[in-house]
């Protein structure tokens, strides 16, 4: 197949400044942060215009070649990588800010843009985009809209969902849609954004956003916790979220932090502790005191460190934000799931007998987002354990706690996407009447199945 793409008929199409790799330039676009190899893509191709990508698609139909949309590719779930025979069309080259309008509080880019750079561009005007989480540096909104980013502020302000207004993009037939268009109401039908929000690049490219942008928060405060269990966690969570404007709370545990610390951050308390929150919240000495005190005096909480300027804070951020890269050596088998939040209690009871039967001798690692209701469990096997071995257990036990969510209702993937990785577990959360509606849906997008072919669906 690779001789024969028909790339001069293309390259007579594509704008001054997009580009088409091969070869060994191709290998960087084989994988994404998760254990997914990938493989080296036939092409990559890198539009510089929308038009270009229409050109892509359009061009891509005609000769059936499955496209592979690539963003930041700093997804876990193995949403943006290749086969040989793929051909990816990585936005990074569009990456220009195009409008921010003060005043309507909005901002408009094309989808290379990284979500980093959003977020200073809006600070620049003394606004805020509150999407984030630890990539922002290397994520882009491409990739953000296409599996709904959550990340570690949903808590206040919600998914990327929430702050798309508009958004273009190019169907799988190679149609340029302009969806929703910045408008605050409209009540017009369908609205096929939010469709393409969280579609995984299986309906069509994203290629420019139209994204909200919240006023400039209060000063905040960063407080770390010590907890003597993890079920006391909610409730540090409901004595906090009463009293406090809670932007976040977050949770990990001393398993978690110890890699954190041996990948070179300095441990917060003299002795360790079974776990800790991390709670970000409106600058109120007099509440956070209060809180603490009331915690502290009913055994919830048995240490503290409250950040004294921006250094601190960002230490005590280092703690949660830097878990997943310390872990990335050891190849975790990784876990995304929630739960409705007043679950969280009994559902982490549960999956901690099934994990303490299942997994004998595994390093079982929990942290997560819990004011959300999203936990992310990482499992880490004894040193030299056959890798089959390992993966085969981990499927075996996430079916079980498949088993788990659907008696909860809950979901396999909370914010990481299905990608390729989820694949075998997505019955446990959508029910076969809605995956054969996904199903239909793809097609009336993307009659000749050339987008992102084999993601999201089971096989
Ligand atoms: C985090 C990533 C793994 O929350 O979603 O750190
Ligand atoms: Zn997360």
């Amino acid at each position: 197949m690779r001789a024969e793409l028909p790339t001069a008929e293309l390259e007579s199409r594509l704008s001054f400044g997009s580009a088409i790799l091969r070869g060994a330039d191709c290998e960087v676009y084989r994988s994404d942060w998760s254990s997914v190899a990938g493989e080296i893509p036939v092409l990559s191709i890198l539009p510089a215009s929308v038009e270009d990508v229409v050109a892509v698609v359009r061009w891509a139909v005609r000769h059936a070649i499955p496209l592979v949309p690539s963003g930041g590719r700093t997804g876990l779930s193995g949403g943006a990588t290749p086969r040989s025979c793929d051909v990816v069309v990585s936005l990074e080259r569009m990456r220009r800010i195009l409008a921010v309008d003060a005043e309507q509080r909005t901002m408009t880019v094309e989808a290379g843009v990284a979500t980093q750079v959003v977020q200073d561009a809006a600070a620049a005007h003394g606004l805020l985009y509150p999407v984030d989480f630890a990539s922002r540096g290397s994520s882009q909104i491409g990739g953000n809209i296409a599996t709904n980013a959550g990340g570690i502020r949903v808590l206040k302000y919600g998914l990327t969902r929430d702050w798309v207004a508009g958004l273009k993009m190019v169907t799988g037939s190679g149609e340029l849609l302009e969806l929703n268009r910045g408008l605050i109401k409209n009540a017009s039908g369908y609205d096929l954004r939010h469709l393409v929000v969280g579609s995984e690049g299986t309906l069509g490219i994203v290629v420019e956003a139209t994204l909200k942008l919240a006023a400039a928060p209060p000063p905040q405060q960063v407080l770390l916790l010590a907890l003597p269990a993890m079920s006391m966690v909610m409730q540090a969570y409901a004595r906090l979220r009463r009293t406090l404007s809670l932007s976040a709370f977050e949770f990990f545990t001393q398993a978690a932090l110890e890699h954190v610390v041996a990948a070179g951050a300095r441990a917060p308390f003299a002795s360790p502790s079974p776990c800790y929150v991390l709670a970000e919240f409106d600058h109120d000495e007099a509440a956070m005191s209060a809180a603490f005190e009331e915690l502290a005096a009913s055994g919830v909480v048995t240490d503290a460190v409250l950040a004294k300027n921006n250094a601190e804070a960002s230490g005590l951020w280092r703690l949660r934000e830097g878990i997943t890269e310390s872990l990335s050596h050891r190849k975790p088998y990784k876990n995304d799931v929630s739960v409705r939040p007043g679950q969280i209690p009994s559902f982490m009871l549960r999956m901690d007998k099934l994990f303490g039967a299942e997994y004998p001798g595994f390093e079982v690692i929990w942290f997560g987002h819990v004011g959300d209701g999203n936990l992310h469990i990482s499992i880490i096997p004894p040193a030299g354990y056959p890798r089959e071995a390992f993966l085969a257990q981990c499927d075996r036990v996430t079916h079980m706690l498949g088993g788990v969510l659907q008696d909860f209702g809950g979901s396999i993937s909370a914010e990481h996407g299905i990608g390729l990785l989820k694949r075998p577990y997505l019955r446990y959360t959508r029910p076969s009447a809605e995956v054969e509606l996904m199903r239909q849906m793809k097609h009336v997008f993307d009659p000749k199945g050339i987008m992102n072919p084999g993601k999201l669906f089971p096989p």
